[in-house]
């Protein structure tokens, strides 16, 4: 029998970060570890969320002696209200990402940069919409589901039009509770003026508007950014790609693509497939352009390319200092400012290209919608600067660890039914959108327990990607289907946990599932955006189910969170019945009432709320215990 190939464990990954870590003290350049240190310990107000200084008559603070600030606020609003902002910050980050989307597919045309890849995916849209598809030019449809979509951002009246794709009874819940969403700016603009100096001050109203701004990204913007790419780029599809550090080569160019929005990445790509960039990167001694990803745009791209991942948040400044990367190049989201004066240890070209995210000791190079139509030419521009400066490396001065992994990816709701569906192979075949009736059945017979979506973050308040892949192992191991998405799912790819044979280290169950249908444990599912692809495929399950999202045995788990989109995704989660299990703690804790609402004061209102737990062997039994509680409940 072929001997399998070893897991990555986490101590190995250390290893190769403290080598890193070594050359970053060579060189008298800290990392975020040192930055971590210099702010320990962090600020009790601040981490308890009991610091306002919404207004100029603040700072104030939460204390023994003075347990309003100047206003009157006391310590429930003030956590409330920063809860809020952080979650209409969130919603506004994924938000504004899909509105360029959406402007990019309104400069859509048959001669390019941009064209429509998937026609099916649109035209779907376009009737879902009520637009008139019939003898229509594709592109004309595509510019006018654009300006649909774009409407949704600030039309004046009525909810979402996505929201017509939950369950009847979520919609229900929705109206009753007053947590469906308005146009996605109005809620976004909405929370911050009920947090403005002078408004809302009642922590439970204000967590109710964290639902909804939440939903107007689950529902709205986030729904319509992963739309929008799969029609301009394609709707992803199972493909084989690698992942960790070990994936940049030393012969290479190596051009890596940082960030979120993949409208910039695509055409980077592109441009590096060009034979006249790869034979000019010959020319100049290189065997060849590697393109690899960090973070969310790595998935984005990986999906629809097979690019390789570099690596997740925390591995941006051991992607630089490799002191093998030619070119960074970053759009929105997730970028550290460090990487500005990081860069100038090395050769290493950093590029900016967005408005939104403008960093010192970046070059700014800019790559908007407005400007589409020379994206290619300039992404050209680009990947041949990175080739010039391929023979500025220094090479006493790269270390590139040897460890990747070989992953499976791809699989977006649509890929998921398809596979799933041959469980049984009893294909219902006149059910359009497919059927998730085996993969039901496989749950109620108990192959499966549940599933869990492992999305989020990491976050140096605890150990990089350790709970991530603990948490993952022990439901794997315990028959729970996995899908992932953000950087939880590169974590699973840097361990291995993405390969097909990963399915040894799993229960039974879950084992057969994945040699029958020949699927990873781990369903690679996308960037932090495509978390709507999870509330879509939890939808179309309690559909075919013929039961309510909340009685479902799935769970989302965000064990290393960091981000504000975080808190506007888990408000979203929640709000469309499911549970949300999370390793780091959002900053209310100064507020009793605030910890209650978000842990069981949401569950009255939605069937859902949060369970919080820094120690992710306990969570992780919480997952279990929580998903077992639900099957008792469904008598399966
Ligand atoms: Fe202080 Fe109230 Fe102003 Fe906040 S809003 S800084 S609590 S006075
Ligand atoms: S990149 S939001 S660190 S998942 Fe989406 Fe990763 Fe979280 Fe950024």
């Amino acid at each position: 029998m072929k001997e399998m190939k070893p897991f990555t464990t986490i101590e190995e990954m250390e290893a190769d970060t403290a080598r890193l870590k070594e050359i970053a003290c060579e060189l008298c350049i800290d990392t975020y570890e040192d930055r971590k240190k210099q702010q320990e310990p962090h600020c009790k107000f601040g981490e308890d969320g009991i610091c306002c200084r919404i207004c100029s008559m603040g700072p104030c603070r939460v204390t023994p002696k003075g347990q309003y600030g100047i206003c009157g606020a006391d310590a429930h609003a003030i956590a409330g209200r920063h809860y809020l902002r952080m979650a209409a910050a969130g919603s506004a980050a994924h938000s504004d990402h899909a509105r360029e989307i959406a402007h990019v597919l309104h400069k859509t045309n048959a001669n390019g940069p941009y064209t429509i890849k998937d026609p099916d995916k649109l035209i779907a849209n376009a009737k879902e919409w009520g637009i008139e598809t019939e003898d229509r030019d594709i592109y004309d449809i595509a510019h006018e589901v654009a300006e649909v979509g774009l409407m949704e951002f600030g039309k004046p009246f009525g909810t979402l039009r996505y929201l017509e794709r939950g369950t009847e009874e979520r919609q229900k819940v929705w109206d009753a509770e007053g947590i469906a969403p308005r146009a996605i700016d109005r809620e976004i603009s909405t929370s911050l003026h009920m947090t403005n100096m002078g408004n809302t001050a009642d922590a439970e109203v204000l967590v109710r508007q964290s639902l909804r701004v939440g939903m107007a990204d689950g529902w709205g913007g986030s729904m319509m950014g992963t739309d929008f790419t799969d029609i301009l780029f394609g709707t992803p599809t199972v493909r084989s790609t690698e992942g960790n550090l070990g994936v940049l080569e030393e012969n290479q160019v190596n051009i890596i693509v940082h960030g979120h929005d993949p409208s910039f990445s695509e055409m980077i790509v592109l441009a590096a497939e060009s034979k006249e960039l790869l034979d000019y990167a010959k020319s100049k001694g290189a065997q060849g352009i590697n393109i690899a990803g960090l973070c969310c745009t790595a998935n984005e791209a990986t999906m629809r390319h097979g690019v390789r991942m570099a690596g997740n948040f925390l591995q941006q400044e051991n992607a630089l200092l490799t002191g093998a990367v030619e070119m960074m190049a970053v759009d929105v989201q997730c970028i550290f400012p460090a990487l500005g004066r990081l860069q100038e240890c090395f050769h290493t070209k950093f590029i900016t290209t967005s408005p939104i995210c403008r960093i010192p000791g970046s070059e700014y190079i800019e790559f908007t919608a407005d400007d589409a139509e020379h994206a290619y030419e300039k992404a050209k521009a680009l990947v041949k600067s990175a080739i010039d400066n391929y023979e500025n490396r220094d090479r006493s001065k790269v270390f590139i660890p040897e460890h990747r992994q070989d992953a499976t990816v791809g699989y977006p709701t649509v890929q998921i039914i398809k596979e799933l569906d041959g469980v049984t192979n009893s294909h219902i075949i006149d059910d359009p959108r497919g059927s998730y009736k085996p993969a039901i059945e496989a749950i109620k017979s108990g192959v499966l327990r549940g599933a869990v979506a492992m999305v989020g973050c990491n976050n140096p308040k605890v150990r990089a990607d350790y709970s991530h892949i603990e948490i993952m192992k022990e439901l794997m191991a315990n028959d729970i289907l996995i899908v992932g998405s953000g950087c939880a799912s590169q974590a699973a790819t840097k361990a291995g946990l993405l390969r097909m044979d990963a399915k040894e280290i799993c229960g039974d169950g879950l084992k057969r599932v994945c040699t029958l249908v020949g699927i990873p444990p781990v369903l690679h599912m996308g960037a932090c955006v495509d978390i709507s692809r999870m509330m879509l495929l939890v939808t179309s399950i309690a559909k075919d189910w013929g039961v309510e999202t909340t009685q479902l045995p799935i769970v989302g788990c965000a064990p290393e969170w960091m981000s504000e989109k975080a808190v506007a995704i888990a408000n979203y989660v929640v709000a469309t019945g499911i549970d949300v299990y999370l390793g780091i703690e959002p900053q209310v804790k100064g507020s009793t009432q605030m910890m209650e609402l978000i842990t069981e004061g949401t569950r009255p209102i939605c069937g859902a709320g949060y369970v919080i737990n820094k120690d992710p062997h306990e969570l992780v039994q919480s997952i279990i215990a929580g998903i077992e509680k639900k099957r008792e409940a469904l008598g399966i």
